[in-house]
């Protein structure tokens, strides 16, 4: 008896080929150079480095690749070059209410875009993203907030003026952290510390210090003068993208048009009370550079949530190596004794303050964790009715 094959013997060994090995190569054309000057990542062969997002190229044949480089309550800017920008209508899916609003694009996020007659061109895919800087959305709901994707550095700008907060910078760090990008602080107005507040020089010193110990990169600039702020340049190298995120009035556009070489952005004086600012940036913009690299300017934040995805104990080692040393496994740092915590606090080895702030932002973190894992639970929830529905619906009305 001859043995029976399913496949004809010629066919090929289809577990042999990749999965990409009939996606065609895109040549390197000048329009791929232009993308490549706002960030996209080109391999030898023309095509993108991500597979995923090979993948979604090939499934999307007339749709082009953009950058989105401003959101506004309105809609998208998307840029294919650095000076071709225009308007994009935003993904259906996208406009429901329920949508999270983190898996919307954000400024630095990279879509396919596909043209079309009688409408704006629209977007019809994200691309997966190598990094998502994100908050804790404002209001009583839980919910996510993109500040930017697709970002190799995250500059947390702080002023060494009346607004400097060693602890801002903490919880900056803290929230930018797990994102994906390399965090560098940015203390802006150096050229004025010394004239606003004697005090203010030794205790920057100090934060700078400290951070360096931990190894952070601390950068002290005037950011009105071009000459200063070449020190962030070794970031801002061709293909990389940073995103300034700070409060209002730290120099976030100062610094934005002093490294572009001209005033794109609108700066506003800040309170001459508490040396707060009056929110001028309205919305998030990337801006490519010179130096061939992208900056992201934000609007200053009000307030910076967690969202429950931050890990506390990698940014509090100090706190936690001490605790381990507590006589007991949960102590609470209070009124137990042989707490290590307490003794190093008394013996001025612990700062107060960074330990009151280890223990609100611990807790911030665990509430919005308990959050998000309710969301995920509901989330999975839904779909697996969803699927018991469709599987009713398929057994009454046969496969729809
Ligand atoms: N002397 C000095 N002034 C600075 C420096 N950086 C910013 N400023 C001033 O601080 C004010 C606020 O700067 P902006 O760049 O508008 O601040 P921002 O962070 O963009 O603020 P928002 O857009 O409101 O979030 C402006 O008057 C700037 O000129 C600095 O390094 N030195
Ligand atoms: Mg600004
Ligand atoms: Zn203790």
């Amino acid at each position: 008896m001859t043995p029976r094959h399913t496949r004809p013997p010629t066919d090929p060994p289809r577990q042999l080929e990749s999965a990409h090995a009939h996606t065609p190569p895109v040549p390197l054309t000048p329009e791929t150079a232009l993308l490549q000057a706002i960030g996209w990542p080109v391999e030898a062969d023309g095509l993108p480095q991500p597979p995923a997002w090979r993948e979604k190229l090939a499934a999307h044949p007339g749709a082009r690749p953009a950058r989105v480089v401003e959101q506004h309550r309105s809609g998208y800017v998307v840029a294919t070059a650095p000076d071709t920008t225009f308007t994009v209508e935003s993904l259906a899916e996208w406009q429901r209410p329920r949508f999270p609003p983190e898996q919307r694009a954000g400024v630095g996020d990279w879509v396919l875009v596909q043209d079309s007659d009688n409408h704006r061109p629209q977007i019809v895919a994200l691309l997966p993203r190598h990094s998502a800087i994100k908050r804790g959305a404002a209001g009583e709901h839980y919910r996510q907030q993109l500040i930017a994707a697709n970002v190799d550095t995250v500059f947390v700008v702080c002023g060494l003026d009346a607004d400097f907060n060693p602890r801002r910078i903490e919880r900056y760090l803290l929230l930018v952290r797990g994102g994906g990008a390399e965090p560098v602080v940015i203390l802006t107005k150096a050229d004025q510390a010394a004239l606003v507040d004697e005090s203010l020089v030794p205790s920057a010193v100090a934060v700078v210090e400290d951070l360096g110990a931990k190894g952070f990169a601390v950068v002290a600039v005037n950011a009105r003068d071009p000459a200063s702020v070449i020190a962030l340049l070794p970031w801002l190298g061709p293909g990389r993208t940073a995103v300034l995120v700070g409060s209002s009035g730290a120099g976030k556009s100062t610094l934005t048009n002093s490294l572009l070489g001209f005033d794109r952005m609108k700066t506003g004086a800040v309170r001459e009370s508490d040396a707060r600012g009056r929110h001028t940036t309205t919305y998030r913009a990337l801006i490519p550079l010179p130096s061939g690299a992208c900056l992201i300017d934000t609007p200053g934040m009000r307030e910076l949530k967690p969202t429950g995805e931050e890990d506390v104990a990698e940014n509090f080692a100090d706190v936690e190596a001490l605790a381990a040393q507590c006589r007991f496994r949960d102590c609470k740092h209070g009124r137990e004794p042989g707490c290590a915590v307490r003794a190093a606090i008394e013996g001025g080895t612990l700062d107060t303050q960074r330990f009151a702030s280890f223990v609100k932002l611990s807790g911030e973190v665990a509430g919005a964790a308990t959050k998000l894992a309710h969301r995920r639970a509901d989330n999975a929830a839904a779909k697996v009715q969803g699927k018991a529905l469709n599987k009713r619906l398929d057994e009454k009305y046969g496969k729809h």
